[in-house]
């Protein structure tokens, strides 16, 4: 993946804020920016060329107005611009926050689209605060439902975990920066962690094998630190990556099921900071933690060191077996079931067309009181709920 094609999306408002903050970084150079939007007037604000308004003559250039569903029309009207928007890219990174119209409804878009072109995708998407009520978490959470099917990868950060390293009397707006700002070094460190060169690597095969054995949730950590810093540049990386806030604390460390760590550096990177560096992250990590450690260097890194930690738990009440393994035809949401590779194997033999099952969306619904039982929002169909396939017996 060094030589090729990375390009990073952003959707929404705040992809729109995230992606700014990130083309401003110079380790970001080597990453091709791209943005969609509804609102034209936040699309004006970023500097990239590679850029459109999506359904314009329908939203007249104004955002969705928190209403996902109109994000998923907008964007779906925009196929082809998006298509022609990820040509020639080998692997796709979108940001943006889940909560509002645009970003929520459109994701799930984009990455169908990328799906299609055989682009893989990682979504790094921020969850609303808690602060900004029930309604924005429940529209994140749909989105959340209905971009796993479609998503090779979704890692999904909480803007609530900004809190443990903020004022509680800092402004909401400074928070958001704050939290842009994050989410754009979440998005250097992720695209660190794939990117494959000569030196030790991780790769997104392991990203995505890691991610798809079972249901899951993550958090990332990214720390830098140059020679000015002090004469340990690794050690302070390290100590600034622990209080990262999208982290969530070393504890998350040493209780994940799978710990990825990278460090980044300039060609003067040494062999033994590399080995100080790798040695105290793998004491941080849990006896059953599963780590996998990758170093990479580049120009942009000269004089500097960068660590970053992706940490991977399981849902532990999600299910191990699927159905698929008894000989039913089930498709499972990508991300959260392993075995994909042979159920999909499975469905290309049957000869079964794709059918619009993936896509669960509550539609005018969106916005009541689901009815859950047992764990299962019965107001989703059960064929959809349980994504189960069709057999129309041809
Ligand atoms: N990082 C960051 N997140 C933000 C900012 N403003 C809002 N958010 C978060 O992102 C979520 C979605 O908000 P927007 O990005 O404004 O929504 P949108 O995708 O543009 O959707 P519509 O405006 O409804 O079309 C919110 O619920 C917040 O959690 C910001 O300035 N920076
Ligand atoms: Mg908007």
């Amino acid at each position: 993946m060094a030589d090729s094609k990375v390009t990073v999306c952003g959707i929404g408002n705040s992809g729109i804020k995230i992606i700014s903050r990130l083309s401003a970084l110079k380790e970001a150079s080597w990453l091709s920016v791209s943005a969609i939007d509804t609102d034209e007037s936040s699309l004006e604000r970023c500097a990239t060329d590679n850029k459109f308004t999506a359904a314009t003559e329908w939203r007249n250039g104004k955002g969705c107005g928190g209403d996902m569903l109109n994000g998923q029309r907008a964007l779906a009207r925009e196929r082809s611009k998006i298509n022609d928007m990820l040509k020639d890219s080998s692997l796709l990174i979108v940001t943006g926050g889940l909560g509002g119209g645009t970003a929520t409804g459109g994701a799930p878009i984009i990455a169908s689209v990328a799906k299609h072109a055989k682009i893989p995708s990682i979504f790094i998407m921020t969850m609303p605060f808690a602060l900004e009520g029930h309604s924005k978490r429940r529209v994140a959470e749909e989105g959340v439902r209905e971009l796993l099917p479609v998503a090779d990868v979704l890692l999904c950060l909480p803007n609530d975990l900004l809190f443990s390293s903020l004022p509680t009397d800092t402004p909401v707006a400074a928070a958001f920066e704050q939290a842009d700002m994050e989410v754009a070094r979440a998005i250097i460190g992720v695209s660190e962690l794939i990117r494959c060169n000569n030196l030790i690597s991780a790769d997104f095969s392991d990203l995505r094998a890691v991610l798809h054995e079972k249901k899951s949730s993550c958090s990332i950590g990214v720390g830098s630190a140059s020679i000015d810093d002090g004469l340990n540049r690794c050690h302070i990386a390290l100590e600034k990556m622990l209080c990262s806030p999208f982290l969530g604390g070393v504890s998350q460390m040493n209780t994940a099921d799978a710990l990825f760590i990278t460090l980044t550096g300039g060609a003067d990177l040494q062999i033994g900071e590399m080995k100080k560096a790798l040695e105290a992250a793998e004491r941080l990590a849990g006896k059953k933690t599963r780590l996998i450690a990758g170093t990479n260097t580049d120009p942009a890194y000269e004089g500097m060191v960068q660590l970053t930690a992706i940490t991977v738990h399981y849902d532990k009440s999600a299910p191990l077996a699927t159905p698929a393994d008894s000989g039913k035809d089930f498709i499972f949401p990508k991300s959260q079931f392993k075995g994909r590779e042979a159920k999909e194997k499975k469905a290309a033999e049957l000869k079964q067309g794709e059918l619009p099952l993936q896509s669960v969306s509550k539609g005018i619904f969106i916005n009541t009181t689901p009815s859950i039982y047992e764990g299962k929002d019965l107001d989703i169909p059960t064929f959809q709920r349980e994504m189960i396939i069709i057999d129309k017996g041809n």
